[in-house]
């Protein structure tokens, strides 16, 4: 098959998904893969298959526009690639604007190629359940050939927000690569301060409610003086006001804020304890990667994390914004080293298995196929 693949590659999680798809296409698959977009995803960048390719779409500067239309630039520069490729399906990462520039192209082309949209989340609770936007996701959801959402919880939530019918979205979860995360990658960073390492990855934006990353650290720090660091990984909106809290929780030498960081699977693996309090996550990769690295996870109970964390199993799951919940649990596992290995165990066991990259790709090949 020729597959193209529509996503924001420097984004987060749905960058990630979408490379890997592509990426095992090609590599395992014998696929040829386009990826489309407005830089090259970046795990591409240091490496090359001759099956790959990367087509870069060109903004055209006009004083007129308030916005580049990137959508539309997208959607003409696609029906020209899909003409001169033969290709047979896209695969659109969020329904907006990818899957409504995918459908424009395949109209402007003429040609029968389907069109596949997976959901990952903010493309639906956030921007796609806004009025302002309802009717094109609607649209964009309904008129794809096939649609997956990245947890059961996303279907439910598309389904209910929009007036989806039931059948239309398929979960398809997502996946982990284990070359990039796994216990091997352990490193000696921060073991000579002798202090445990709790972090947190994301992109400090309030659906993530940093602040409680802050407060469930300071909450264990009373009851365990000087055991433990925070180490804050990637940036983001809420940066400063983080560091404010810090300062007036009196915790600030404890905290370390490190930045965007490409080699995440050695910092993960190197950790003791991932934190994460989202508000919302469809699916939570981080969740999943710190699994991958044997680094057990605390997470709120909310949209897809509980189908990737079983509480007290794999792993521990608290309701939002319960710090003292999530405080007790993430002392209970710390100081506990047998548990703490149990749970290790069973969470690299989940990663390994349910969410291996070698099958949930071949759910995707198989869906392309049945298009
Ligand atoms: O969470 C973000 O802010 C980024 C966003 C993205 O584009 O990667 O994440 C969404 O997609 C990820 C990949 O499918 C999921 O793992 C995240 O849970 C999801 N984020 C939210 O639902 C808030």
């Amino acid at each position: 098959m020729n597959i193209a693949i529509l996503s924001y590659h420097r984004i987060g999680g749905s960058g990630i998904v979408a490379y890997e798809i592509g990426r095992a296409m090609a590599e395992e698959r014998g696929h040829n893969v386009h990826f489309i977009g407005l830089e090259p995803p970046f795990r591409l960048k240091d490496s090359y298959n001759e099956k790959i390719q990367f087509h870069k779409v060109w903004l055209k500067e006009y004083p007129v526009f308030d916005f580049q239309p990137y959508a539309l630039a997208l959607a003409s520069q696609l029906a020209d690639i899909i003409e001169r490729f033969e290709i047979d399906v896209i695969h659109s990462h969020y329904a907006l604007p990818h899957a409504v520039s995918a459908l424009l192209a395949k109209d402007i082309s003429g040609k029968d190629v389907k069109c596949v949209t997976t959901l990952h989340g903010t493309d639906i609770t956030v921007v796609g359940a806004h009025p302002t936007m309802m009717n094109i996701t609607k649209f964009a959801i309904n008129r794809s050939d096939a649609v997956t959402a990245v947890s059961e919880s996303l279907v439910q939530d598309s389904e209910n927000k929009l007036g989806i019918e039931k059948g239309k979205i398929k979960c398809i979860h997502n996946f982990i690569n284990t070359e990039f995360f796994n216990p091997g990658l352990k490193t000696n960073i921060g073991k000579e301060m002798n202090k445990k390492i709790i972090m947190h990855v994301s992109n400090l934006r309030p659906v993530k409610s940093p602040g409680d990353v802050i407060r469930i650290f300071h909450k264990m720090e009373q009851e365990m003086p000087d055991q433990f660091e925070l180490w804050i990984v990637g940036e983001g909106p809420l940066q400063h006001e983080m560091i404010s809290l810090t300062e007036d929780l009196n915790i600030r030498d404890k905290v370390r804020f490190i930045g965007i960081c490409s080699s995440l699977g050695g910092l993960i693996a190197s950790s003791d304890l991932m934190v994460l309090p989202s508000r919302e996550e469809s699916f939570g990769l981080v969740a999943l990667e710190a699994m991958a690295c044997g680094v057990p996870v605390l997470a709120s109970r909310v949209g897809g994390l509980p189908e990737v964390i079983e509480d007290g199993v794999s792993g521990f799951l608290f309701e939002h914004g319960n710090v003292k919940e999530a405080s007790t649990k993430g002392l209970r596992i710390l100081k506990d080293k047998k548990y703490y290995d149990e749970v290790v165990k069973e969470g690299l066991k989940t990663a390994n298995e349910k969410f291996s990259i070698k099958k949930i790709v071949a759910e995707y090949e198989e869906l392309y196929l049945s298009c």
